[in-house]
């Protein structure tokens, strides 16, 4: 079944000091998914902890809202089908050094806080996690030119 989805990823500061801004933008971009949404944004404490409030009262819950802290982090809104499922697979689970190889988290970091890349996880949080960051101006609609190739006839149907 065709579902389009948008789902949100924010890269971390630890991409952003290590310069891998580049490289996981990239690899979400060679997936095929289309960004319709991109911006930095000097995280606070309020925004963190209602995007953080599952992990409010954990031992680690500080530790992570000060390194999320401290640089800016790019929040990006991407489409596609099935969206949410493909952005979750290729970022990895949580833990980097516990994270399949081929994943971002698996090939690009080895810690359980800084690992690289936040994505949404469900439908539900996706469309919060959106509307979080982002006001409805700054997503965009335009076609993109590859979708003749990234998808097949009958899914571009029903996606237009
Ligand atoms: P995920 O959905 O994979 O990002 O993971 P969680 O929602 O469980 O965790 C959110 C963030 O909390 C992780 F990205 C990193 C941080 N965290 C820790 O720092 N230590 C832990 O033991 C678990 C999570």
């Amino acid at each position: 079944m065709v579902k389009e989805e948008r789902t949100l990823i924010i890269i971390k500061p630890d991409a952003l000091q290590r310069n891998l801004m580049g490289e996981i933008i990239g690899r979400f971009e060679r997936k095929g998914l289309k960004i319709v949404g991109m911006k930095m944004i000097q995280l606070e404490d309020v925004l963190l902890d209602e995007h953080y409030c599952q992990h409010k009262g954990k031992p680690f819950f500080e530790s992570l809202k000060k390194f999320m802290k401290s640089a800016p982090v790019t929040a990006v809104v991407l489409s596609g089908i099935n969206a949410i499922k493909a952005t979750r697979l290729i970022v990895g689970s949580t833990k980097g050094y516990e994270a399949d190889a081929g994943t971002i988290r698996g090939d690009l970091s080895v810690s359980g806080q800084a690992n690289i890349v936040h994505a949404s996880d469900s439908p539900e949080s996706a469309e919060l996690e959106i509307k979080r960051f982002f006001n409805s101006g700054e997503i965009f609609e335009y076609k993109k030119a590859d979708y003749e190739f990234v998808y097949g006839e009958e899914e571009r149907g029903e996606m237009l």
